[in-house]
């Protein structure tokens, strides 16, 4: 029931809260548009909050927390197997340090640019003070395209982009980890770079090889901890539980397909994945192993996949539905995006809704558009957003960092349980929180309000 601790924004508020957040942006930035998108929400959520405590006001909490600590931007030159000189550029944003040292990933894929690793780091701060582990929000990166690179490359890349990069990290002050384009292979040679230069043997990243000091269940981390978000959040909703329900999943990369094993352990039937080019819709089920050997050890496209499957369909992205992903138009009990940003639009969100689907979870960061979300909501389907769904990676990251400063490993069960703990309890605060703030079952409002308030008021307590 609510406690009426509601204060909502009427029309005249809202249009003026819209008009602040587009007074702080240069039109001419395209690269701005995705960060301005995940701001906008969360400024537009956190309102009950906002306007119902002043200390949020006279703190000028929004004003600074949409500018990042500082953005490092630096150029990374690095040998090709032709021994070409290439270069190519290193971003580290450091968000947001009120909760813990600065902590998210770093994403090599040639789109990334300022504006999508703002917009990263900004949702990270909220993710991160949501799994209500001592961690700060930032994301790093570079447009460097791993595809098609040999292991050398990706070596050689690695340790210049290292060499710019160990300047601004450390333990107890920036943790980075993989996101995509970014596995334990980079990470890996990473490390190797750190160590070298700085002589160090410390937890300055996470998602490292288990062999030396990465936390068993950190890659499963994501995808799983999204399916015990999606259980719990089902339970919560009074909604029948997954097992023996029909999912579609986009991706195929870290998240997609640690969602797709864990839905499998629980008796689901996982039925589509995909990739940059295509679809892979397979009713009986996804080859789970054929896809692992697809993507993780031969690194190619999942047009491979009918070779050994050829009654599989394969949908190329020049098919796909207009203004959709052909993943979406597949009737689910339940679906999980997760490949990347804006994947899923209105007009896949109406498909999902129209075919019978229940249940949307968002493994990916932003994947769906505002449009979508707006959807799903007056739908009344059950939308498990991005910074509460898929936070279990980087609550495992902390859990690595743990257990790195205390030289031990945990079990593979410990970890797993812990994991699976977190994401109930995030699950069940997010929704506990959309009650108390008027607006029960809606979790992005839940989730905003949530993270923001733990962040604030560190940043309150702390001063300027
Ligand atoms: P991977 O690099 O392992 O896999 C990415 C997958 O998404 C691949 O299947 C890739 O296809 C596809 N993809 C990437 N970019 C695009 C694009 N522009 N259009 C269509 N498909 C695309 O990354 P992860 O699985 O780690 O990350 C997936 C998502 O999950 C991202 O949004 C990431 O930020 C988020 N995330 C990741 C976490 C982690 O722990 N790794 C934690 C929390 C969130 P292809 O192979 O063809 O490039
Ligand atoms: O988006 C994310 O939460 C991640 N890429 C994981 C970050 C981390 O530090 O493990």
């Amino acid at each position: 029931m609510s406690k009426g601790k509601a204060i909502r924004m009427d029309e005249k508020e809202l249009e003026k809260a819209r008009e602040y957040i587009k007074s702080l942006r240069n039109p001419n930035c395209k690269e701005d548009d995705v960060f301005f998108q995940a701001m906008e929400e969360v400024l537009l959520s956190i309102a009950p909050l906002y306007l119902s405590d002043p200390k949020y006001q006279a703190n000028a909490i929004v004003q600074r927390l949409v500018v990042p600590d500082r953005i490092f931007k630096f150029k990374v030159e690095w040998l090709d197997r032709n021994n070409k000189i290439q270069v190519n550029t290193g971003y580290r944003v450091q968000f947001n340090n009120a909760l813990g040292p600065y902590k998210g990933g770093l994403r090599f894929h040639p789109t990334v640019n300022e504006g999508v690793l703002k917009f990263l780091g900004f949702e990270q701060i909220l993710k991160n003070a949501l799994t209500g582990l001592p961690i700060g929000g930032a994301k790093g990166g570079s447009d460097f395209d791993p595809k098609g690179k040999t292991d050398f490359e990706v070596m050689s890349f690695c340790s210049a982009f290292m060499r710019e990069l160990h300047k601004y990290i450390g333990p107890r002050i920036d943790v980075p980890a993989g996101d995509i384009g970014v596995g334990a292979r980079e990470i890996g040679y990473l490390f190797g770079e750190y160590k070298k230069i700085t002589s160090a043997y410390e937890g300055v990243l996470t998602g490292k090889p288990f062999f030396f000091g990465g936390s068993l269940m950190r890659p499963e981390a994501t995808g799983y901890g999204v399916v015990y978000f999606t259980e719990k959040m089902l339970e919560i909703e009074n909604k029948e539980p997954l097992k023996e329900k029909v999912c579609t999943v986009s991706g195929s990369g870290n998240v997609a397909l640690h969602a797709i094993e864990k839905l499998y352990q629980l008796g689901a039937l996982p039925v589509t994945c995909s990739d940059s080019k295509g679809t892979v819709y397979d009713p009986r089920g996804v080859d789970l192993e054929l896809l692992k050997e697809l993507k993780f050890v031969k690194r190619v496209s999942l047009q491979e996949y009918s070779k050994k499957h050829p009654e599989a369909k394969y949908i190329p992205v020049s098919d796909y539905p207009k203004g959709g992903h052909a993943a979406w138009h597949i009737p689910c009990y339940a679906a999980f995006p997760c490949a990347t940003q804006n994947e899923l639009t209105e007009t896949d969100a109406k498909a999902l809704v129209k075919n019978g689907c229940v249940s949307v979870t968002e493994g990916a960061n932003m994947p769906s558009t505002p449009e979508a979300i707006h959807y799903f909501q007056k739908s009344g389907i059950c939308f498990g957003p991005a910074k509460a769904a898929n936070a279990g990676g980087v609550a495992v990251s902390a859990l690595e960092m743990s257990q790195n400063a205390q030289m031990m490993r945990w079990s593979f069960e410990k970890v797993d349980a812990e994991l699976k703990t977190i994401m109930e309890h995030i699950c069940t605060n997010v929704a506990q929180t959309a009650e108390e703030y008027g607006v029960k079952g809606n979790y992005v409002d839940g989730a905003n309000i949530a993270g923001f308030k733990r962040v604030a008021d560190a940043m309150i307590a702390e001063g300027i």
